[in-house]
């Protein structure tokens, strides 16, 4: 298949100190001999050249570094140019490109040919966007390692242990007369399909966490009306999401803000105090807010410090926060419970660092990706449930073919997260989410 030539801004929007364009495909060659200054470019080395339009009239100058396919990004030959990143000068200088012979890239559309020339497998790609995106630490740490192949390693592996089983299997169909084949095989069958069952169990569980080190942990304030649940996270997030007032029920809906805490990507979700209400909107709040506290990582628990707090809501593990403090004798106050006056802004830092050392707690153990996207979650699962059913048909003494069957479907859901089955289904939906020029 010959592929047409892409090309597109590939920094940040003009005005800007430097505008990089990028070109990959195979006019890339013939686009340098129209339009540069230079008939053609040493391959690896930058140039100072001129960039001219269609008719030949100067849009810059810039330096201009060509990467001879298939030693490149994309596996093609790229041209990358830096120009002055002025929007007249980016939006000519990728009109005379594409009047040389190379369109728009759609998003994404470059790591896809990377991907496509087998450059990259599929969760590499994702880490590109992945580091892109990175707004804290641990996100970028975690798309570093993700790069460098944690989870091609992890998942191919896995493949790896199903092709071993799908020998032994295949051997026992292939040789059906020896009266003990079927013994022989069942138990290493057996044994080889409980270890990854466990694995894949143990990797939907932990990975819990590196999918919400990627999306954000979610915590939730929770507690009565008025309690100073949105003080609290308008305190939080240093800015007025939420309006505060000192009528009860003002907090209809849940108001979320994303924040980065101590490394960690966190949405802070404000609630509707919780009550019995006979107002049908506020009812609707009250069951939101119930909502978000059973999807939380972590909840906040906030009240008064002048009425003694219960709840028969409270679950382990969650952070119970007295507020008001400026209000009551600080001799009466707990010293187990934290207390803060939200108003004041007191004890915030204690509250932040006290939610930082939950979360780090929660990804103390994780030290590589294991599930970074729902995609991932999704294909374990669908795999997991293939060699559920094999070990079934295995116990009911159902042939190898039968289990055989299933294995292979497992492989199948494990490959299509490397990409290295069936990408075209998956494709689309892992590159639109990039941006464009990469
Ligand atoms: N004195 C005092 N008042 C507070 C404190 N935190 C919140 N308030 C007040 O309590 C009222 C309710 O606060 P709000 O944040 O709207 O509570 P919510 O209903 O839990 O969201 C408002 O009048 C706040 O100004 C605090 O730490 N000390
Ligand atoms: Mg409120």
């Amino acid at each position: 298949m010959r592929r047409d030539t892409i090309c597109a801004l590939a920094s940040g929007h003009p005005p800007a100190a430097i505008s990089v364009i990028r070109v990959s495909g195979p006019e890339t060659t013939s686009i340098i001999a129209e339009r540069l200054s230079v008939s053609q470019l040493k391959p690896r080395h930058a140039t100072l050249v001129e960039l001219r339009s269609e008719s030949g009239d100067q849009i810059d100058s810039g330096l201009a570094v060509f990467m001879l396919g298939p030693a490149s990004y994309t596996g093609e030959d790229t041209l990358e140019i830096s120009l002055h990143g002025g929007r007249m000068i980016t939006e000519l200088a990728l009109q005379s490109i594409m009047s040389a012979g190379a369109r728009l890239a759609e998003p994404g559309e470059f790591t896809r040919r990377a991907f496509e020339a087998g450059k990259l497998d599929l969760t590499r790609a994702e880490a590109v966007a992945d580091l892109i995106d990175a707004e804290s630490e641990a996100q970028l740490d975690q798309a570093l390692k993700q790069m460098d192949g944690a989870l091609e390693t992890l998942y191919s592996g896995w493949r790896e242990d199903l092709t071993e089983t799908l020998a032994l299997l295949e051997a026992s169909i292939d040789f059906p007369d020896e009266e003990d084949a079927p013994e022989r095989v069942d138990a290493p069958v057996r044994q080889k399909l409980e270890n990854l069952k466990s694995a894949l169990q143990q990797a939907l569980a932990d990975g819990n966490v590196t999918e919400r080190i990627r999306d954000g942990f979610r915590i939730a304030i929770l507690g009565k009306p008025n309690a100073g649940k949105s003080t609290l996270l308008n305190q939080l997030a240093k800015r007025e999401a939420a309006i505060v007032t000192d009528i009860p029920g003002t907090t209809r809906d849940v108001v979320e803000v994303r924040l980065t805490m101590g490394g960690y990507l966190v949405w802070v979700s404000d609630t509707a105090g919780l009550r019995e209400t006979h107002d049908v909107v506020e009812a609707e709040g009250v069951r939101r807010a119930l909502k978000a506290g059973d999807e939380a990582d972590l909840r906040i628990w906030l009240h008064d410090a002048r009425e003694p707090f219960r709840s028969d809501r409270v679950r382990p593990g969650d952070l119970v926060v007295s507020n008001k403090s400026d209000l009551v004798d600080p001799k009466s106050v707990s010293r187990e419970t934290l207390a803060i006056s939200a108003k004041a802004g007191d004890g915030i830092d204690e509250v932040e660092a006290e939610i930082v050392a939950r979360i780090s707690s929660l990804t103390k153990n994780v030290t590589a990706p294991i599930i970074t996207r729902a995609r991932h979650r999704q294909g374990i699962e669908r795999a997991l449930a293939h060699l559920e059913t094999a070990s079934q048909n295995l116990d009911n003494g159902i042939g190898a073919e039968l289990v055989s069957e299933d294995v292979r479907l497992a492989s199948r859901d494990l490959g299509t997260l490397t990409g290295h089955v069936d990408p075209e289904s998956v494709l689309g939906a892992v590159f639109s989410s990039f941006c464009i020029g990469k």
